[in-house]
């Protein structure tokens, strides 16, 4: 602890690893484009720089603070500096703004926008490269790029999985796959959290929007939707709704006004995997085999665990991912002419997630060789839609999910956080549904946002040793002590992107670690409110297993690899 002074006002530090960090704890937003708190610091684009009391220049995300520090932050030579960097680096960037898919929430346009650079006096005589459009997730447009290696940090560092990184020199240097590979032909698993640290369009989602408009404009095709759990609480920030805010019931609103037939909610396919991963649990702790039972709904862990830990790839849950149980029981049910009204039926997912776009393509998404969700559309795509109407999304009043597919339980929602899925399971295996029943799996050691949890929970005559992961590094670094015999557990949950959907690679981007709270909250409040806090006592997943599911459980509800 101690203090330091910025721009003549002494601020206290604490625990704070760099000047930049008190910075803007005085709460000076000063400029950076390639710092971000999670990642390595990397100190390339110097934009964070300040004046010491001798007239001294460093880069405030490099330095430790010091006691009695006297610091400046917007000295004119700093405000000169900053529009300099920003001019060479515009100098060498695509400046196709207007049409650009990042335009108005790039960083690097906000940033030039900010210090006033009008006009830069350079041409671009950088070499063009193609766009990587190989990806069903993400788009690699290079020309866009600053080289401010976030999204480098972010795939090695963080996610281990080194799909991308620096490649030549000089003027010439390029963030790239190895070998000019396109990122398809990587081991890149769509997580989609390098785009979520990119501040420019140089990695973008790959979307689906057009596609969607058509179908909502045809009368022939009965568009059906689904919303995850995620989704609900990061949709109100683009319309300056308090953040974390549940708008599920203004999302139900504006997307049958957008045209859309039906509008279900996605926590009820994740009751349905809980019904069905719970009875593999058990299965399994009977058996004895393959144990740990690792989860399966996060499409972008399953990617990871098949390229880098193959020989784990049994371990993984049989179940589809809610996205997809529900996906294949929507299409069962309007099979029917009555319910498809002689109509083409278009499933439509809406995800917090880019990997969800990959996992739909898999063959085992398929029933009877049929695509069982026809396209996701991400967080980010639906708010792009809801702005093109006009609609005050604000102003909206609230509607229901609409049925015979429209409630899901709590422990439904609460999949979207880090630690969900594994708290609905408990539930499930435990008797009691009471207050008191619930908090004692709440207070189990299951919620909270470390990226690696460990709990144990009784269960009859026996404990169930639970991991709970968000962050493939965080898998990596758990699957090495499991496979060493230093850690044991029976069933651990694994979500590629930490802190779990919440932060998916689909989501609004910019979030801060309040954003990140308020969303986590905005989910465990919900559950709080629903009354059905239990899969197996969700009503409608009762009635299913019993009408359309009889003997169909296997064939929509699980993975099928043939
Ligand atoms: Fe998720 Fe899931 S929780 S994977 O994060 O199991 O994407 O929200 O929809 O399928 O329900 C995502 C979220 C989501 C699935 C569920
Ligand atoms: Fe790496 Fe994920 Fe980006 Fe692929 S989508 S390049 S795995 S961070």
């Amino acid at each position: 602890m101690g203090y330091m002074t910025i721009d003549g006002i002494e601020v206290e530090f604490t625990d704070e690893s760099n000047v930049l960090s008190v910075i803007r704890k005085a709460d000076i937003d000063i400029p950076t484009l390639c710092y971000h708190s999670e990642l390595s610091v990397y100190g390339a684009c110097r934009l964070c720089t300040v004046e010491n009391d001798r007239g001294k220049t460093f880069a405030s995300c490099s330095e430790r603070p010091r006691d009695g520090m006297v610091i400046y932050t917007n000295t004119p030579r700093l405000m000169k500096y900053r529009k300099m960097i920003l001019e060479l680096l515009l100098s060498a960037h695509c400046r196709d703004c207007t049409t650009c898919i990042k335009s108005g929430e790039c960083h690097l346009q906000e940033l030039a926008h900010r210090m006033g650079v009008t006009s830069i006096g350079y041409e671009n005589k950088k070499t063009q490269y193609p766009i990587d459009m190989s990806s069903p997730a993400i788009v690699r447009d290079p020309n866009k790029c600053i080289l401010c290696g976030d999204c480098v940090r972010m795939c090695d560092n963080v996610q281990h999985v080194n799909a991308i990184d620096f490649a030549y020199r000089g003027t010439e240097a390029l963030v790239t796959p190895a070998f000019d590979k396109t990122i398809a032909e990587t081991d890149c698993v769509n997580c989609g959290q390098c785009r979520a640290v990119c501040p420019t369009g140089a990695i973008s989602i790959n979307t689906n929007i057009e596609v969607i408009w058509e179908a909502l404009a045809d009368k022939n095709v009965k568009v059906i939707a689904q919303i995850a759990p995620a989704v609900r609480v990061a949709v109100g920030d683009a319309f300056g709704l308090a953040r974390g805010e549940n708008v599920m019931g203004k999302i139900v609103n504006v997307m049958h006004r957008m045209g859309f037939d039906e509008v279900y909610d996605t926590a009820y396919g994740a009751d349905l995997t809980v019904m069905e991963e719970s009875k593999e649990l058990l299965e399994r702790l009977t058996s004895g085999e393959k144990l740990p039972l690792f989860t399966s709904c996060c499409p972008a862990w399953v990617s990871y665990c098949e390229s880098h830990y193959p020989e784990l790839v049994d371990h993984i849950s049989t179940c589809r991912s809610p996205m997809q149980m529900f996906g294949a029981v929507m299409q069962e049910y309007y099979k029917e002419p009555k319910k498809n009204g002689g109509k083409q039926i278009l499933s439509v997912a809406v995800m917090p997630c880019t990997a969800k776009k990959a996992e739909i393509l898999r063959g085992e998404s398929k029933t009877d060789g049929k695509q069982d969700v026809d396209y996701v559309l991400t967080t980010t795509e639906l708010i792009t839609m809801i702005k093109k109407t006009g609609i005050r999304f604000e102003n909206l009043d609230i509607e229901s999910s609409d049925m015979p597919f429209g409630i899901g339980s709590g422990a439904g929602i609460i999949f979207g956080n880090t630690g969900g899925v594994t708290e609905a399971v408990l539930r499930r295996l435990t008797d009691g549904h009471n207050r008191s029943d619930m908090d004692r799996i709440r207070h189990s050691g299951v919620r909270g946002e470390e990226g690696i949890k460990e709990l144990t929970f009784p269960y009859k005559d026996r404990e169930i040793r639970a991991a709970v992961v968000s962050g493939l590094g965080n898998a990596d670094e758990l699957i090495k002590r499991i496979k060493s015999g230093e850690a044991e557990y029976d069933f651990v949950e694994v979500m590629a992107c930490h802190r779990g959907c919440v932060m998916g690679g689909g989501q609004p981007v910019q979030a801060g670690p309040r954003t990140r709270a308020a969303r986590a909250k905005g989910l465990y409040d919900t559950d709080i409110n629903t009354q059905i806090k239990k899969s197996n006592e969700n009503p409608l997943t009762v009635t299913l297993y019993n009408t359309l599911l009889k003997g169909k459980e296997h064939k929509l509800l699980h993975r099928n690899m043939e």
